[in-house]
């Protein structure tokens, strides 16, 4: 291909200002049909992306023909979820040609920040789940990993979340609307997905047992690349699949004359990948999302089969050059159909194929939750997969033969079952993943020793050494790099640029913490960050801020655990005492929220209502007199998250101990100098140890006081009855300055927290008012908060996903990196 990409005539690929200015008029004229002076900004931004995309498929071309060359062991990802943000920036971040990019256009007097700001994002998951799996591609692509990822091409992404009157109101989000220009169809990669109908077992003359599955419906799964680059290096490719009818289906219906049929049929199937199920961490049990899927899996190891015979080699081999790793149960359906390609499709006996799958996967968890945990009805496989639940069956059954011998009880036993027979009978998924696993991890220290003890107990004390940690992290190139250019800019000044590669050298900025003038600039910065925000802020919800304002920001999914509730108690609190006192003696401080809550989650609805009706009163209220604002930014995306990062003094992450597996927005926040005030949940107890407790703002239960709290018997009410400053809070959340003569709005919050608060908000309540007294002394001490601010970036070298992924290579994967 060198020679190929150098040949006269040749698209022109350079880096060089005038070659990218070349190409991107060339886009504009030949692929688009456009000129300058009609172009819209769409037309430019489409031209520009392909100009971009053009050079990313180069370097992704080279980084095959290597791992084809080396016959290197290989990753796939398979993950129902994906959030890769905005492509544009990043590639030219990586490419390393902003600067040159951005004066191509200037040159055509456009404005590069314009254009990038008209990337409609893919938003093809729910949250933290997706986007580390986007993180994780930016990784392994970075760093040389021969991989690929595997997932779903919904049509239609994450809703689109409006406020309305304060409400959550959700529309459909249009993201392939002005077409994608960063993927590529691959027709010729397709294959055919079957569901339903009935198995027939036969025997052969020589006794041999032929399974056959009679599918009731087949459809077809399409390819769609989308190249992912690394930093100054390779590119790996995403890989979607869009559901479509097969010929053969048609074909069919036209026989009959039937020209509506087979349209109809058409449609039905395409169904499959229309929409993404909006729920995380609560189960919904729809058909449609096991088809989903099952659809993905299929289609991902029919590829991955492909991939493996193409080069020449054995199936038995697959384990070799292959490992699977399954983002949470979503594919963990995989598990039974790689047997069923294995023994039903070529003919392997189930040991040997056994001992393929199991060497095969690996299965990364990510909750706790009970009601998160994936369990599928028996009845509903058996109509949609009867072969595969046969199989599920039959692993059930030598996996309990296997333990019998052990030393289990019967009730351990009967808890490890795939199966569920209490009530109506399901297929735990988690379970099924981890016995066809060769190694699962949790996602935080915390969580990965809690998975041990609790959800996985017994298969933790079967098999102790398949059980790992492999902490989240997140790509600092774009969290901080991309999205934060100043403090990039001034961190690289003084201590140069390696920490793109090597985040740890932010260590280098220690010393820098004790200088200040470097403190003057590192707070100059974070005002002009702040005044970005301000200028977003503005711009979504017409609400007015000051850049001074110390901004407390609260940015993910709607959830109780997560505790949005506990910080708007907080800000009433604030509230009532200044309305006492008749007088202020908290900082100005703007609160902002962010984060879509499922749309059949009754109470997360309710506390975005919650949060909107105080900003309405507080924000308007004279007596407050501007000093204090609570906003809720509609519609939280990776494109609005990298302005809410950069531009935040303090970070909330403030979920029930236990409760959160990792979380990575912790990260975000404290990677562009936020400081935290949180729980020991997640990796918030990894970043504080880093970080050193004296620059981490501490408060709440840890998980065993939790625990401990909940088997005495924990009374809510009695909290809020010998609290008076809390009781004043809670009562105001049923009086009529809040719910302007609706009483009923937040009754169901005051009940429940005052009968049950299973996430314990009251509990923790005064650990964390107490707290925030203490973040506000430090605020007033601008040379301090501006000291910690610095220490906190300087020890966030462990949570870059860079460090993520070489954990997994070495713990999980062996596998190493490819040389370009
Ligand atoms: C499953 C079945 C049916 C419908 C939906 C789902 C579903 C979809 C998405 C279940 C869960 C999710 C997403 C979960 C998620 O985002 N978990 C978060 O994962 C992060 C990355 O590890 C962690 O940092 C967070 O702590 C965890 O909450």
């Amino acid at each position: 291909t060198e020679n190929y990409f150098t040949q006269p005539g040749v698209a022109n690929i350079g880096l060089s200002k005038e070659d990218i200015k070349t190409s991107f008029l060339e886009k504009l004229f030949y692929s688009l049909g456009r000129i300058p002076v009609v172009a819209t900004k769409n037309d430019f931004y489409t031209s520009l992306a392909l100009t971009v995309r053009d050079r990313v498929f180069r370097k992704y071309v080279k980084s095959l023909e290597q791992y084809v060359e080396e016959d290197a062991r290989g990753v796939a990802y398979l993950s129902a979820e994906y959030l890769p943000g905005p492509h544009l920036g990043n590639n030219l971040l990586n490419l390393e040609i902003m600067e040159e990019t951005r004066e191509a256009l200037a040159e055509l007097n456009l404005n590069l920040d314009e254009i990038l700001n008209e990337e409609v994002e893919p938003g093809l998951g729910n949250g933290g789940l997706g986007r580390l799996a986007s993180c994780y591609m930016d990784s392994l692509a970075t760093l040389g990993i021969p991989s690929i990822a595997y997932g779903i091409r919904y049509e239609f992404g994450i809703f689109k979340q409006e406020i309305q009157d304060g409400w959550q109101i959700e529309s459909t989000d249009k993201w392939l609307h002005n077409r994608n220009p960063w993927e590529v169809i691959r027709p010729e990669i397709s294959f055919e997905v079957k569901f339903g109908g009935h198995t027939e077992h036969s025997r052969d003359q020589d006794n041999k047992l032929h399974i056959e599955w009679i599918p009731g419906t087949e459809i077809k799964g399409t390819a769609f690349d989308t190249p992912i680059l690394g930093y100054q290096s390779n590119a790996i490719i995403l890989r979607l699949w869009k559901a479509e009818a097969t010929e053969s289906f048609d074909f069919a219906a036209y026989n009959l004359g039937d020209y509506y049929r087979a349209v109809e049929k058409k449609m039905r199937s395409e169904n499959i990948t229309k929409v993404l199920y909006p729920n995380d961490e609560n189960l919904s049990g729809k058909e449609l999302r096991l088809k989903q899927q099952y659809f993905f899996v299929c289609c991902s190891l029919k590829d991955i089969i492909r991939l493996h015979l193409l080069q020449g080699r054995k199936l038995e081999t697959l384990h070799e050059k292959f490992t699977i790793q399954l983002n949470d149960t979503h594919p963990s359906i995989a598990v039974a159909e790689l047997m069923r390609l294995l023994v039903d499709v070529h003919q392997m006996g189930w040991e040997d194929a056994w001992k393929v799958t199991q060497n095969t996967f690996a299965y990364t968890n990510h909750t706790l939750l009970p009601e998160a945990l994936e369990k599928w009805p028996v009845n509903l496989l058996r109509n949609l997969l009867p072969r595969h639940l046969e199989i599920i069956y039959e692993i059930n059954s030598r996996f309990i033969t296997e333990i019998r011998e052990k030393d289990f009880s019967g009730e351990q036993i009967s808890r490890m079952f795939l199966i569920d027979d209490r009530g109506e009978p399901t297929v735990r998924m988690a379970h099924l993943a981890t016995v066809g696993s060769y190694k699962v991890n949790g996602v935080s220290a915390l969580h990965s020793g809690l998975l041990q003890e609790q959800v996985l107990k017994d298969f933790a004390q079967l098999w102790p050494k398949k059980f790992t940690n492999v902490t989240n992290g997140i790509t600092h190139r774009r969290f901080l790099a991309v999205s934060n250019p100043r403090l990039a800019a001034l961190i690289s000044e003084n201590i140069g640029k390696d920490w793109l590669t090597q985040l740890d050298k932010l260590k280098g900025l220690e010393p820098f913490a004790a200088n200040k003038d470097f403190r003057s600039k590192w707070m100059q910065v974070k005002l002009e960050n702040k005044k970005n925000l301000a200028t977003h802020i503005k711009e979504l919800t017409g609400i007015e801020i000051k850049p001074e304002m110390l901004l407390d920001i609260q940015v993910k999914r709607i959830h109780e655990y997560k505790r949005q509730h506990l910080k708007v108690l907080h800000i009433l609190s604030l509230y009532l005492q200044i309305k006492k006192d008749k007088q202020n003696t908290v900082p100005p401080t703007a609160f902002v929220f962010a984060g879509k809550a499922a749309p059949g989650y009754f109470m997360a609805k309710r506390i975005i209502k919650l949060i909107t009706s105080v900003g309405d009163l507080i924000n308007n209220d004279p007596e407050v007199n501007g000093t204090l604002k609570v906003i809720f930014l509609p519609n939280f995306s990776v494109k609005l998250a990298q302005h809410v990062y950069p531009g935040a003094d303090l970070s909330e992450q403030i979920s029930m101990a236990g409760k959160e597996a990792s979380g990575t927005g912790n990260m975000k926040f404290a990677l562009n100098g936020a400081l935290t005030v949180g729980t020991l949940d997640g990796a918030n107890v990894e970043i504080r140890e880093e970080v050193g407790e004296e620059n981490f703002f501490l408060f709440g239960l840890t998980t065993e006081e939790v625990a401990d709290k909940k088997k005495q018997g924990y009374h809510p009410y009695k909290i809020y009855s010998e609290n008076e400053n809390l009781k004043r809070v809670i009562d105001f959340l049923i009086s009529d300055e809040l719910t302007k003569g609706d009483p009923e709005l937040f009754r169901s919050v005051y009940d429940n927290l005052l009968n049950q608060d299973p996430y314990l908000l009251l509990e923790d309540y005064q650990s964390y008012v107490d707290q925030m007294e203490n973040v506000y002394k430090v605020w007033q001490d601008p040379e301090k908060w501006a000291q910690m601010s610095i220490l906190n970036v300087a020890n966030m070298g462990k949570f870059s996903s860079d460090r993520s992924i070489k954990d997994y290579c070495e713990k999980i994967w062996k596998v190493g990196a490819v040389k370009v």
